[in-house]
């Protein structure tokens, strides 16, 4: 089932994708996991995200000039179903070539420039026809969202302040565009989407900004899911508000957006005399970042990949293109 993961420009996208790489590793690692869960990626993708994975080994941020990003970052999750290995052994490999569910991520990289582009013709004017570099992201049935919380500002005319609202709007625009696009579509199941919100460098949030929403410092477990939508909506409400409410909006067009997953990815850093900067923080030979949230993450994920229809999930089946 095609995933896109979609971010501005410096919000976090390249240590995210990092530390989902990271997570994944030791995800695999873990004996209740083992049997469960796979992931794979082409050889140039693997051999990008191997050297992102080990630059945060030693502590440094993932090297935004790194030569050897493909244009297009894609990777896959697998999930064993218990329906497919059941049907396997009962009718043989021919018709399940693999008992799992896959989830395919991509990231894009969308600054407000390249909404504006698909939506408008060089001129200038609005356009009807969607280029197709574009139709890629629209057929993405899952939209990961990151948010720079590096951003979230109070101070109305600060410049993280303007670059937020103006984000905000660029999602929303992003939304509207998913609505349309996926509207036209006959199959129900087809028009059914899923957001995922995840609050990026969260460390950076200054605790008063939280505390003036009547928000505590920590946010809420991911097993309570319920409490921590208020947390998260909270937040989106008061800086994102044209998002939420555009992501609420869908259904007037007969799509539907599930209710948002919220996740949160934090790196504790401290002062490298070396490099004189904040770098991240080793704690056990591991650099300190929120690997519950991205368990949590890979766990969502699965409740994903079992809920979409086979036709979506066989097409992506171990399919790349690069
Ligand atoms: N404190 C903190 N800084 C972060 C975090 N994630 C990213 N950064 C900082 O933001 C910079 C840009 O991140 P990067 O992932 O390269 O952004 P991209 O341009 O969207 O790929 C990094 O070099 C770090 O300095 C985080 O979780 N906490
Ligand atoms: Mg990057």
């Amino acid at each position: 089932m095609p995933t896109a993961v979609l971010g501005d420009r410096a919000c976090g996208k390249t240590t995210f994708l990092a530390l989902l790489y990271a997570s994944q590793i030791r995800y695999t690692d873990e004996e209740t996991n083992k049997e469960v869960f796979k992931f794979t990626a082409e050889p140039q993708v693997a051999s990008y995200m191997g050297e992102l994975f080990n630059q945060l080994k030693i502590g440094h941020w993932p090297d935004a000039t790194m030569k050897g990003q493909t244009s297009k970052t894609s990777f896959l999750f697998g999930y064993k179903s218990l329906m497919k290995s059941f049907a396997k052994k009962l009718v043989g490999g021919k018709h399940f070539k693999n008992p799992y569910n896959t989830i395919k991520f991509s990231v894009y990289d969308v600054a407000g420039e390249d909404i504006q582009d698909i939506i408008r013709t060089p001129d200038g004017y609005l356009s009807e026809e969607i280029p197709d570099e574009a139709k890629d992201l629209l057929e993405s049935r899952v939209l990961v969202f990151l948010i720079d919380s590096q951003k979230i500002s109070a101070k109305v005319r600060s410049k993280s302040y303007m670059k937020m609202i103006n984000y905000d709007k660029e999602m929303a625009t992003l939304i509207s565009l998913v609505s349309s696009y996926n509207a036209k579509k006959k199959d129900p199941d087809e028009r059914k989407i899923f957001p995922v919100i995840v609050f990026t460098k969260f460390d950076m949030v200054p605790r008063p900004t939280l505390q003036a929403m009547g928000l505590d410092a920590n946010y809420p477990p991911a097993d309570d899911m319920k409490k921590r939508r208020a947390y998260a909506e909270t937040i989106l409400k008061k800086f994102y508000e044209q998002t939420l409410a555009y992501l609420k909006g869908g259904m007037l067009k007969g799509v539907s957006f599930d209710d948002a997953a919220y996740f949160f990815s934090e790196v504790q850093t401290e002062f490298n005399e070396d490099l004189g900067i904040e770098s991240p923080m080793m704690k056990e030979e591991r650099i300190d970042y929120s690997y519950t949230e991205y368990e949590a993450f890979i766990n969502y994920f699965e409740k994903i990949a079992n809920e979409m229809p086979d036709e979506i999930k066989e097409a992506q089946e171990f399919v790349s293109e690069f």
